[in-house]
């Protein structure tokens, strides 16, 4: 498909490597796609569901071992150990390189390999980058297929150019204890084995458009970011746009989607969707502000818990041509469940590992961690400026973790150092998006811990350089909807409702409404978080909401000092904004 001699220079050593029995290039045609949806289900690597109910949906069980991203299997193996920094998992590229040479030595043997030209970004746009993945899975063809733009406008768009991510996946054995999911960042490499599960393999995403691309953009002076793109519409019909930062199962699907409670709606409010997971930034020299681009095609969405009441609009987009992950299958009439979609769980069913499964067991029919993907623009709200090459520009930066107590339902920092400083303190309950991590608060500074592709010191500093370099800089905020009362459950109804709190940070960004300020930063006064239609939450609630209490922080406060002290390139701004916050507790 292609006569540029770099591709097909890496294409022949790999496939010397891997030694598959054949090669095969996806160009994207949708007949290719269908024979490649009709082999999938011939083999029982996926399940085609029903036609009427979900037209050109299917259902995938992984590996039991193998359902969720495996950090501690993750490796960025730059030249320099320190060029990882204290967060990452480093390995030295050669060694790395001979280690992995052996587990995918002959892996393709008796199997197919596909190549999928990707573009991350509109093709040809000035954001965009275009990935190459070789894998021998066609769950991963048919995701990418989803995920990205794939195929020979791609190749097309490469030209003879070097500057192409190259990325190698094998299945392997989906040995645990050989997995491996391995960044070569100053080779624009990314060598994945023994995984068959979404994050580990679909290269383009957390591999490349996160770890990857936030070493580019460090390089190019642009941030890659795990950020959701969301714009909201007046009703004189201007639209603002919010980027927020969650970790993962934290709610970026569901806010990026959000659909407004009743009383906006009335009045004409209009959320959009631009992105629900990754970011890319950059400043506009024009006009001095942050733009921003969702470099993906699809979503890789959370399924549990989601509904027709908690997202709408996330529900409609698996309506059609979606391929789910170790959901519940109904054999009744051949769909899915999972737990959190509606309250009849299917009587006659199997659960995401294939087992005869009935609710009244007490166990969890889907797996936590059980996704679906999904076309974006199949998704009822997608803002019609997903495809605009110069994305879109960012009023307010948003961090947010899932705090029981300490962080309050929503604070101002301010200005952008501070907001730096704010988002390099984030901490977040650990989630079932990962395996193998232990339960409670960890740090994890911007969403990015599992995705940083550098030295997170650096990435602070690059940072800072990125807010002296826009005119016109975002307002950054955090949130948490995630405050539970003592007897464990959330206060905030989040979802819709967390447009209440949208709101008030957009009149924050235009100066419309007043804030108390505080050891942490600027907090709303009670009566501007609007809270008309919210059964069950009073003034009272909100103002407990907005508390900030000392004894917690000033805990906060000592944690924070640890972790920074795990670092060897921490910008002095952070040390300083830290003393600043611990003197204001004082
Ligand atoms: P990744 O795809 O892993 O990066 O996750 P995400 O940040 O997109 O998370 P998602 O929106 O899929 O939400 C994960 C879980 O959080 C789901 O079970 C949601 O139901 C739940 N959730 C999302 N928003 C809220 C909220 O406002 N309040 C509460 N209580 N739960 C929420
Ligand atoms: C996340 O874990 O943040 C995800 C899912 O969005 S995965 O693609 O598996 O990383
Ligand atoms: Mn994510």
């Amino acid at each position: 498909m292609t006569n540029n001699i770099h591709v097909k220079k890496w294409l022949d050593e790999m496939a010397d490597l891997t030694n598959p029995d054949k090669i095969v290039w996806i160009d994207g045609s949708d007949e290719q796609i269908e024979a490649l949806e009709k082999e999938a289900v011939s083999t029982g690597e996926m399940l085609k569901l029903n036609e009427e109910k979900l037209p050109n949906c299917y259902l995938h069980r992984t590996a039991v071992n193998d359902v969720a991203r495996v950090e501690h299997r993750t490796f960025i193996c730059s030249k320099k150990k320190e060029d990882a920094g204290p967060t990452n998992n480093w390995m030295d590229p050669q060694e790395c390189y001979a280690k992995l040479r052996k587990l995918f030595k002959g892996s393709m043997k008796g199997r197919t390999m596909y190549v999928i030209p990707y573009s991350m970004g509109l093709v040809g746009s000035e954001f965009a980058k275009i990935g190459i993945e070789l894998t021998d899975s066609i769950y991963v063809v048919l995701n990418m297929n989803i995920m990205t733009r794939i195929g020979k406008k791609v190749i097309d768009a490469l030209g003879d150019s070097a500057d192409f991510v190259r990325g190698l996946h094998a299945k392997a054995d989906i040995d645990e204890e050989n997995r491996y999911i391995c960044h070569f960042p100053e080779d624009n490499t990314i060598w994945s084995i023994n995984s068959g599960y979404g994050g580990n393999v679909l290269l383009g995403k957390k591999c490349f458009a996160l770890r990857i691309a936030s070493y580019l953009g460090k390089t190019e002076g642009w941030l890659a970011e795990h950020m959701l793109i969301l714009g909201i519409e007046n009703p004189k019909g201007e639209v603002k746009y919010i980027a927020a930062a969650f970790p993962s199962l934290c709610g970026k699907t569901n806010l990026a989607m959000l659909i407004p409670p009743e009383i906006y709606q009335k009045k004409g409010y209009k959320v959009w969707c631009v992105g629900d997971d990754i970011a890319w930034l950059r400043v506009n020299p024009a006009d001095g502000r942050l733009y921003a681009v969702n470099p993906e095609y699809g979503f890789f969405g959370v399924a549990p818990g989601t509904n027709d009441k908690s997202n709408p609009n996330a529900l409609a987009t698996t309506k059609r041509d979606t391929i789910f992950t170790n959901v519940v299958h109904n054999l009744d009439d051949n769909t899915v469940w999972w737990e959190g979609l509606d309250k009849n769980p299917p009587k006659n069913a199997l659960d995401w590992k294939g087992n005869k499964w009935d609710a009244s067991s007490g166990e969890k029919g889907a797996h936590p961690n059980s996704r679906f993907t999904a076309k974006a623009i199949n998704c009822p709200c997608i803002s019609p400026e997903f495809e605009n090459p110069k994305g879109v520009p960012i009023s307010a930066i948003v961090f947010g973790g899932r705090r029981a107590k300490t962080a309050p339902l929503v604070y101002q920092s301010t200005g952008w150092q501070n907001g730096v400083f704010v988002g390099s303190i984030m901490g977040s309950e650990t989630t079932a998006a990962a395996s193998g991590l232990a339960a409670g608060v960890r740090h994890d500074p911007m969403a990015m811990l599992p995705f940083c592709g550098y030295n997170m010191g650096d990435y602070f500093k690059h940072w800072l350089d990125v807010g002296k370099k826009t005119a016109n800089p975002p307002k950054i905020f955090n949130v948490n909807w995630f405050r539970t009362d003592d007897d464990g459950k959330f206060i905030w109804p989040g979802f819709g409702d967390n447009m209440r709190v949208l709101l008030w940070i957009l009149d924050r960004c235009e100066d419309k409404v007043g804030a108390d300020k505080t050891a942490i930063g600027y907090i709303p006064k009670a009566d501007d978080i609007n809270i008309e239609g919210l059964d069950g939450i009073t003034k009272s609630t909100v103002a407990d909401l907005l508390s900030v209490d000392k004894e917690l922080w000033e805990a906060e406060v000592k944690g924070i000092k640890e972790f920074y002290a795990t670092f060897d390139r921490l910008p002095a701004e952070l040390n300083k904004e830290l003393e600043k916050l611990e003197n204001a507790l004082k």
